[in-house]
């Protein structure tokens, strides 16, 4: 039997607000991360700074707080909310004695937890290596001080006593095997183009229920979960309108507030899947009372990706559990509907809208196919919407929007 030896990190959550934000919302979602990662939040530390300290995150003076806080909580670890700099990480680890993380180590932790195919553990070694290469400094101590947790799992596993130089020499490998990667997921894309199919790209805030939605309109059979970052990797399915006419839907990597960098970086190839999409489809939980924040978040990764002026149709998913009437609008939206995509709610209702969006490209027109030609039938009803077909003596008779 493999007796599993280690300890569950009991952990302090540190946060600075610079210009008197809320930090609640912020330290409830880092608690879910931490516990996502397997370790558990016990408590948590707040301070309004005019700036974050560079030196030591929080003021000197918050030090002797969280230490004497964390003792009464028995914590053996703390975690700040934003991305830490090797000289805080490491001024923090010396004056508290304590493994020090950040919340950009625990989100890459939980990647490397999920990652399952190849292209996913690369992806998230990659981004695990990079952070490593910049932190070098402010880990070095704690990587020998601590046995496991947080920072220390991943597809590089065993890793942490390797120096800088190897670090950067598994940076190079990595990068020339992501290529890779890059170059297969352009040929499969310019295939998907050349079929002349209509792509959309469903994107939204983590746990939103991308993947639910995927699985409910095809049947995809995607792993959805009540978890952060269920999905890594890009799945596309075809979606049949209802008529003949297909599209193509891709479900993809979930966003969240401060996603790092590292991670942005690694995963670009994935997260461009809505860079080349025709239209995006942005699914929202209605039912979290967040929602509007979050969306903001998409909105911003999806700017920072170089995504703008796609047209959207936000679904806001969820419906099924909504318990007041709320107002759900999307300034940011061609459409809004009202969907769950765990009952169906909506689905013919967003079917509809997909088709009145393709048929705004395309004009009505009526074409003769020669019988000799009537190969190319299933192709123009996949593409196009067809809305009359009529069999005469010199050929098939369509009349639609191609
Ligand atoms: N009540 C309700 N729950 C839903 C609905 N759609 C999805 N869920 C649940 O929400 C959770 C997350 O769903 P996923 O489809 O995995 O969400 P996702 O957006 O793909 O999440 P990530 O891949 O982690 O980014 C699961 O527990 C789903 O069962 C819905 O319409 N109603
Ligand atoms: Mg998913």
């Amino acid at each position: 039997m493999i007796e599993n030896t280690e300890v569950t990190e009991q952990i302090i959550m540190v946060g600075v607000a610079t210009d008197g934000e809320d930090l609640e919302v912020s330290l409830n979602e880092l608690a879910e991360l931490i516990a996502s990662a397997g370790a558990i939040a016990v408590g948590r530390v707040t301070q309004n700074l005019e700036r974050v300290n560079n030196k030591t995150y929080v003021g000197s003076g918050k030090i002797d707080e969280i230490k004497a806080y964390a003792q009464l909580m028995g914590a053996n670890a703390i975690c700040c909310d934003d991305e830490l700099t090797p000289v805080q990480m490491r001024n923090l680890s010396d004056a508290l004695n304590m493994k020090v993380m950040d919340r950009t180590m625990v989100i890459l932790d939980i990647f490397a937890g999920r990652a399952t195919s190849h292209e996913g553990k690369i992806q998230v070694e990659l981004a695990q290596m990079q952070y490593r290469a910049t932190k070098l400094i402010g880990l070095g101590k704690q990587l020998s001080r601590t046995g496991g947790g947080i920072g220390t799992r991943g597809p590089g596993e065993k890793k942490l006593e390797i120096d800088r130089r190897r670090i950067h020499d598994r940076i190079s490998i990595l990068k020339k095997e992501v290529a890779e990667v890059v170059k297969h997921r352009e040929t499969s894309r310019k295939q998907r183009q050349k079929n002349n199919k209509t792509v959309a790209a469903i994107v939204g805030y983590t746990n939103a229920g991308k993947s639910t939605l995927l699985n409910t309109l095809t049947g995809a059979g995607i792993l959805s979960e009540d978890k952060l970052f269920a999905t890594l990797d890009p799945t596309t399915r075809v979606l049949d309108l209802g008529n003949g006419q297909e599209i193509l839907l891709t479900d993809t990597v979930g966003f969240i507030s401060k996603l790092p960098h590292n991670l942005i970086d690694a995963f670009k190839s994935t997260l461009e899947e809505a860079v080349y999409a025709d239209f995006i489809i942005h699914v929202v939980d209605a039912s979290d009372s967040e929602y509007m924040n979050k969306m903001k978040v998409v909105y911003e990764t999806l700017h920072s990706l170089g995504v703008e002026n796609k047209p959207v149709i936000t679904l806001f998913n969820k419906c099924d559990v909504l318990t007041e009437d709320i107002t759900l609008t999307d300034p940011f939206a061609k459409y809004v509907i009202r969907v769950s995509a765990r009952t169906g709610m909506g689905m013919d209702t967003f079917k509809e809208t997909v088709l009145k969006h393709i048929r705004q490209g395309k004009t009505l027109k009526t074409l003769v196919l020669p019988f000799s030609e009537a190969g190319k039938l299933y192709e123009l009803k996949s593409r196009g919407e067809i809305l009359e077909e009529r069999y005469e003596e010199d050929g098939i008779y369509l009349k639609g929007y191609f």
